[in-house]
């Protein structure tokens, strides 16, 4: 079962692999002292406040993280960097991913419920694929949602493209199929578009 899901601590990473949560779009429910969503994604993994780099909601029921990828990726596994100081807080935190904003996103398929690990401050949080164009991090019970880093490794969907707002080309190389997931229109695009990214 999913919720089940083992997490492990990162010691090593493949140097190939992409980490797609950077320099893309986080916001978050709140944002205590500065400590803006972005904190999270942007490449620094120190566990320490001091360092500015860790988000950091008020302490508030209900809390949210969302990154937004520019497209749909099936995300393989996830790596989480909690501060060094009030580990406890990730407790709990539920990780949700899939295409609709409805609720801010916290009403899509979750992938796992983390549990900190006191052997390590960066775990590893296996989603096998999932896909999804928004990843969120939701604290239901009242108290701070702090991330230091969230790392998103995964590939973007070979076959369907979110159709964004902006009208970005991709219904220029559409092949004619198209098809509606959690509520989001999503089109087939062939594989000679324009990059995507
Ligand atoms: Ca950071």
């Amino acid at each position: 079962h999913l919720d089940l899901q083992v997490f492990l601590c990162t010691l090593l990473r493949a140097a190939s692999r992409i980490n797609v949560a950077l320099s893309n779009t986080a916001i978050q429910s709140t944002t205590f002292h500065g400590a803006v969503a972005e904190r999270a994604i942007d490449g620094n993994s120190s566990p320490q406040w001091d360092q500015g780099s860790c988000s950091h909601t008020h302490s508030l029921a209900k809390q949210w993280w969302r990154l937004e990828l520019p497209g749909v990726y099936r995300v393989s596994e996830i790596h989480v960097t909690n501060r060094n100081e009030f580990r406890e807080w990730l407790n709990g935190i539920e990780i949700f991913i899939g295409n609709s904003r409805a609720n801010n996103g916290n009403d899509n398929p979750r992938c796992a419920i983390i549990n900190d690990d006191p052997g390590c401050l960066t775990q590893t949080v296996k989603c096998w694929g999932m896909e999804g164009r928004f990843i969120n991090f939701y604290k239901s019970s009242s108290g701070y949602l702090q991330l230091c880093e969230v790392k998103v490794y995964g590939g973007r969907n070979p076959v369907y493209h979110y159709i964004s707002s902006k009208g970005d080309g991709c219904t220029r190389t559409t092949v004619g199929k198209t098809s509606l997931v959690n509520g989001q229109m999503l089109v087939l695009c062939s594989s000679t578009g324009r990059a995507w990214h």
